[in-house]
């Protein structure tokens, strides 16, 4: 059985609990907020979450874990049949994750937590975020899928990212970073009733 460590609250914990369920496989969620305590170093060397344990042994990162997940049970698979499809849908899931999360992340703690964050700082996310979304709306397909036809990775980072992002854009910058976006709001609408994410959304609020 895999242990699932984190919180319900976080995007790329839920992510992963997607795959799980996705997946079909057992799994079990323990309770690991994010800390720099030793045990929870131990187990992802940033301190976050989320990490997964597998017969005493930890794995952080929620690609690397969805590479292992992947591995592990490949049908159904997150990424599609063809290499070539497979590396787009990776690449696009990587821009998303980068250029439009990690960026958006920088004004997090403005944002959520009311600790403010230099102008600067403010004015590079700004910038950074729009060419994020220029970069992404340049690969999303949208047709059904965000890398196609298949559902795939693309999708779940589609789908756990651009709600925080979001939400941050709106705070700080009073900007829908959709707005020009309208294939990947539709997508994210359409993702909210698959029934993993259901469940995942479901027990998140529960
Ligand atoms: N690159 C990591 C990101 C994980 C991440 O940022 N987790 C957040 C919660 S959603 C976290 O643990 N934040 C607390 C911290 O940064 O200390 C992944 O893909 O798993």
């Amino acid at each position: 059985m895999i242990q699932l460590y984190g919180l319900r609250m976080s995007n790329y914990y839920s992510l992963v609990k997607a795959v799980l369920i996705e997946k079909g496989l057992d799994f079990e969620e323990v309770k690991a907020p994010p800390t720099q305590k030793d045990d929870n170093l131990a187990r992802t060397p940033m301190g976050k979450m989320p990490s997964i344990g597998v017969n005493g042994q930890y794995i952080s990162e929620s690609l690397a874990i969805i590479d292992y997940l992947e591995r592990l049970q490949p049908s159904p698979s997150m990424v599609p049949a063809d290499p070539f499809a497979a590396a787009k849908a990776v690449e696009l899931a990587c821009h998303i994750k980068l250029n439009v999360e990690l960026v958006a992340r920088r004004c997090l703690p403005e944002a959520l937590f009311n600790t403010p964050v230099s102008d600067e700082t403010k004015a590079s996310t700004e910038r950074d975020l729009d060419r994020g979304m220029q970069a992404v709306g340049q690969l999303m397909v949208c047709s059904p899928y965000a890398a196609g036809d298949t559902f795939s990775i693309a999708d779940l980072y589609t789908y756990y990212s651009f709600g925080l992002a979001s939400t941050i854009g709106k705070k700080m910058f009073n900007k829908d970073i959709l707005a020009d976006y309208p294939q990947i709001a539709g997508l994210i609408e359409h993702l909210a009733e698959r029934p993993s994410i259901k469940r995942v959304t479901i027990e998140a609020s529960s």
